[in-house]
């Protein structure tokens, strides 16, 4: 090529070539992350006297290539001049990709002489389309097809008038667009833009952050461009490891919370029934006063604190070291109970580990797809659209979830049990490996524990039993087993659907059966169970210690070996029984026995099950505190509200959903007198006469790394150099493990433990006064309580919860879309308006819990996993009445 010898594997294109020989050419309608179309004719080169577009021409062997010859060039010029010559003079302000090019080719504002007045689509609150700078490049539509699955967009109109349009067309508001922002970054010329940057923006002038998203355990790394102290714009990372230069309406466009009118700026104590501003100082010294009071008259047992997963590792690592050492108590947990708790019980029962088994650009090697009760296209919106690609790949899909969620549609075999039913569920597809022989013999002698006692089992889990307790038919749950049983590389993906039982970590247990019976974990010839952790920190709070019975690392409370080792960083005796999980704490509370209950980052009253019971115990405890963005409907509870600095204001680490821990840093300061999480525990450390010791964030790292082996290598210096980093990771000079169990599982014996527990039924079920099963869950454009993307603009998007019910029986009630229905359990009510909805099956009903003034978790029972007490919110027994206005 021009002279340079290039050697690239046939079937890759002349633009790999010429990148590889250290030339560049002009592109428009190219994206490396698109199919190539080759219709802008700006990257031409010569291939053996042929004139050829770079970006869609194969290489050929032994061909002679010609990029920097002068009539190439003009070819070049007079295709981008041609295109550039139907826009606006505004075309070629600022600095967008379009603008660069015209620079290099000395092309001149004087050529951008069109601009048709085809208009604009402001409708969008998030995307904004001006027809007039649109060149038809197709690079929006591929993006909106390719990366996020989403199909929303088409090219409409012919010739030189073609123009994106929302496929369903009319409105951009209207369209099935989910705000990714995709298309917007895609955008060679600033046809689509976004509010916060207009086109000629000069983004040089912007301060730039790098950071993780805050909102779901995906764990994208965002680029934060700031302006004036205020987000001008939050980018998708191209290099961010999982999210590859993609992200959802959340991490890009959900920071409208961050200046709300309603963000608390100052501490707040209550005096009688109002909650009235006080300094830090006043703050503080009453939470002191309190714990030191509650200690002396009852003991550190009558102390808990919640610690929050959306906070970060080193926050939560001091909330726990204050518990243990400044109160001596070990009541601390957080969020993973009420999410993932059965993953890390069943997880470590079967492996030794509480993540998940493997990381997630793994999974995407997998030829067959398990999604087990896991809504990703909405919950985990990153990861959803690349496994989404995969499938439309080839690889093959099986979806188990009783609604019929955004991947079901793509799937070979939708499962559809009834909510409660997955243990039989999963006895029945290991039934059928094992009846059919698509078990891993050799594996399972060598490498696995618990066959025979399994195998009695699952002799009466056949298909037609199975058939009969779950509701899915025989021959589904053979053919599911045969495409998870015959793949050659097969990966279990699964969420909330699979914990939030009665016997939530017994399901967890049976899934990881499967993957057991196949050797497709710990082998390469699979991968593994892996569960979509839920908020951005979740996996990072665990790590941390902030649960009641396992210290930083995992290591037991009441194993003197591990609680040694951290006495002797914290140089303080350390207390050695478990503490209460989040709902002891609060019976504890109702029974009188807890004095303080501080809460961090949760709004329990929202998300916790049965409401009207955390209220209560709420109100039962001496002092409540709440450390808090906003007046969530628990600190309105609360004795002391302390406001906090959120995710875009902290300095600190998350673990995402696959083990990898990356770096979070501010990109603003926090309003008013709020303070970091970490800023507030030192000080209320010092208000009780204690010092934490690592006053900085890194230093909290470093002081975790020398407690919990498994961090050793772990630090923040080496996280700015590397980047996202795994845990294991032993060592300072070794990189984290990723893929985990090659030689041997974590476990005490080596071995992957197979689960012989039987199917037992949910703890509610339908029968003839609450005939019907509602099911809880997420919607992609709000996030759990929704008091951050309630005030975030997202709010325009879906402005309000609903109830979806299956036509059949809309009709048997007479309700249409929009009548309100009075929603009616054993343990409380709702109003909700109605949304007729096959999504659901007939018998079924499903709504979100993102709106506290609707009251759905009055709904849910305190029902809860045997093991590990998380709630069961997937099954809520229920009936519904019309009019409620009428019947109140
Ligand atoms: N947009 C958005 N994203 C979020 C969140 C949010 O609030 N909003 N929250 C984050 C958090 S904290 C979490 S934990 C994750 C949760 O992410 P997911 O686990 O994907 O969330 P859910 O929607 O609660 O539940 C998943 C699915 O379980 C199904 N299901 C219910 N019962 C059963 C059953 O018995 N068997 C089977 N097989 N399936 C069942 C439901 O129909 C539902 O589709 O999402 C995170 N991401
Ligand atoms: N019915 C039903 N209920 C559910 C579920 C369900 O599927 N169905 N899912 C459950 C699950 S999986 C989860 S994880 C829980 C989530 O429940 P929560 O953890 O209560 O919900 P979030 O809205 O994520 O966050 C709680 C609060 O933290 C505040 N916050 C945000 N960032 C920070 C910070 O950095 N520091 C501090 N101190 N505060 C901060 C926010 O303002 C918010 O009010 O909900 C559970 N509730
Ligand atoms: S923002 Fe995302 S979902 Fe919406 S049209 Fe663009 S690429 Fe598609
Ligand atoms: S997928 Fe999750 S981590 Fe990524 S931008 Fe959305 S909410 Fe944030
Ligand atoms: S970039 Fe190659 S034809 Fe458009
Ligand atoms: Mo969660």
């Amino acid at each position: 090529m021009d002279g340079v010898p290039v050697d690239l594997p046939e079937g890759t294109t002349l633009l790999s070539a010429v990148r590889a020989a250290g030339f560049a050419v002009p592109m428009l309608c190219h994206d490396d992350r698109l199919t190539p179309v080759g219709s802008c004719r700006a990257c031409l080169v010569r291939v053996d006297e042929r004139v050829v577009a770079a970006c869609v021409t194969p290489v050929v062997e032994d061909a002679q290539v010609c990029v920097e010859q002068e009539d190439l060039r003009r070819l070049r010029r007079e295709a981008v001049e041609l295109i550039v010559s139907a826009l606006p003079p505004y075309a070629l302000e600022g600095d967008g990709e379009l603008a660069r090019i015209c620079r290099e080719l000395g092309i001149g504002p004087e050529t951008a002489e069109g601009g048709a007045g085809r208009g604009r689509d402001d409708s969008h609150l998030f995307v904004r389309l001006d027809r007039d700078l649109c060149i038809a490049c197709g690079r929006c539509v591929r993006m909106c097809a390719e990366v996020q699955g989403t199909f929303a967009l088409t090219l409409a109109g012919r010739g030189s008038d073609t123009v994106v349009a929302p496929g369903t067309g009319g409105l951009w508001a209207d369209s099935d667009c989910v705000a990714c922002g995709g298309c917007v970054d895609s955008c060679p010329t600033g046809a689509l833009t976004e509010p916060g940057l207009p086109i000629g923006t000069d983004e040089a002038a912007l301060a730039r952050t790098r950071t993780t998203c805050g909102y779901c355990g995906v764990g994208c790394a965002l680029d934060v461009l700031t302006r004036d102290g205020r987000i001008a714009a939050v980018r998708p990372a191209k290099d961010g490891p999982v999210n590859r230069g993609h992200a959802c309406v959340k991490g890009r466009f959900s920071h409208g919370f961050l200046r709300s009118p309603e963000r608390l700026t100052e501490p707040l104590l209550r005096r009688g029934s109002d909650l009235e501003p006080v300094s830090w100082g006043e703050a503080l010294d009453h939470i002191a006063h309190g714990l030191r009071a509650a200690i002396a008259e009852a003991g550190p047992d009558s102390v808990a604190a919640i610690s929050s997963a959306r906070a970060t590792n080193e926050e939560n690592y001091l909330i726990q070291k204050f518990m243990r050492v400044v109160v001596g108590t070990n009541n601390i947990d957080n969020c993973s109970r009420l999410c993932h708790s059965p993953s890390a019980a069943g997880l470590t029962a079967a492996f030794g580990l509480a993540g998940g088994t493997d990381t997630f650009d793994d999974v995407e090697r997998a030829d067959c797809l398990l999604v087990v009760g896991a809504n990703p296209i909405e919950a985990h919106p990153v990861v959803g659209a690349r496994l989404l690609q995969q499938v439309l790949h080839g690889a093959r899909l099986v979806v188990a979830d009783p609604r019929a969620i955004g991947l079901a549609t793509h799937a070979d075999v939708h499962l559809r049990p009834r909510p409660g039913t997955n243990v039989a569920l999963f006895h029945g597809l290991a039934h059928v490996l094992l009846t059919e022989d698509m078990i891993d013999k050799e594996f399972l002698r060598h490498r696995a524990a618990g066959l025979p006692e399994l195998a009695a089992v699952l002799d009466h889990y056949t298909p037609d039993r199975v058939a009969g307790l779950t509701g899915v038919p025989a021959s589904d749950v053979v053919a599911a087993a045969r495409l998870y049983g015959r793949a050659e590389r097969p990966a279990i993906v699964y969420g909330l659907g699979v914990t939030e039982h009665l016997h939530g970590t017994d399901g967890v247990r049976a899934l990881a059966n499967l993957a057991i019976l196949r050797g497709a974990v710990g082998t390469g010839r699979g991968f593994g169970v892996n569960p979509l952790r839920g908020q951005n920190n979740v996996q990072g709070a665990s790590d941390m210690g902030a649960l009641p019975d396992l210290l930083p690392g995992y290591g037991k409370v009441r194993d003197p070996v591990a609680r040694g080792r951290a006495e002797q960083v914290w140089g303080a005796r350390l207390p050695d029984h478990d503490g209460l999980r989040i709902p002891q704490m609060f019976a504890a509370a109702r029974e009188g026995d807890l004095r303080v209950l501080w809460v961090i980052g949760e709004d329990v009253v929202t998300t916790d099950p049965d409401a009207n019971r955390v209220i209560e115990a709420l109100d039962a405890c001496p002092l409540v505190i709440s450390q808090e963005l906003f007046l969530s409907e628990t600190a309105r509870h609360a004795d002391v509200v302390l406001p906090v600095a959120s995710w875009l204001e902290k300095d600190g680490t998350f673990v995402n959903f696959d083990r990898r821990f990356q770096r979070v840093r501010p990109a603003l300061t926090p309003p008013g007198q709020a303070r970091t999480d970490f800023a507030i525990v030192h000080a209320l450390a010092v208000a009780c006469g204690a010092d934490l010791g690592c006053s900085t964030p890194a230093e909290a790292l470093a002081e975790c790394a020398r407690v919990a082996p498994v961090f050793a290598g772990m630090s923040h210096e080496r996280l700015d150099r590397e980047g996202a980093i795994p845990w294991p990771c032993p060592d300072p000079g070794r990189p984290g493990l990723a893929t985990l169990y090659h030689d041997r599982f974590a476990t005490a014996d080596g071995l992957a433990h197979l689960s012989a527990r039987p199917y037992l039924p949910p703890g509610e079920i339908a029968d003839d006064d609450y005939p019907l099963i509602l099911i809880t869950g997420r919607r992609w454009a709000h996030y759990n309580s929704g008091n951050m993307t309630r005030r975030s603009g997202v709010a325009e998007l879906d402005p309000s919860e609903r109830l979806d019910v299956h036509p059949a029986d809309a009709a048997v009630l007479a309700v249409r879309d929009g009548d309100r229905v009075l929603v009616e359990s054993r343990h409380g009510q709702a109003t909700l308006p109605v949304r007729t909805t096959e999504e659901v099956t007939q018998g079924q009903l499903f709504c979100s819990f993102h709106f506290p003034s609707s009251g759905v978790n009055a709904l849910t029972s305190s029902h809860a996993d045997t093991v590990t007490s998380c709630p069961e919110y997937k099954v809520t027994a229920v009936r519904l009445r019309v009019r409620p206005d009428a019947l109140e």
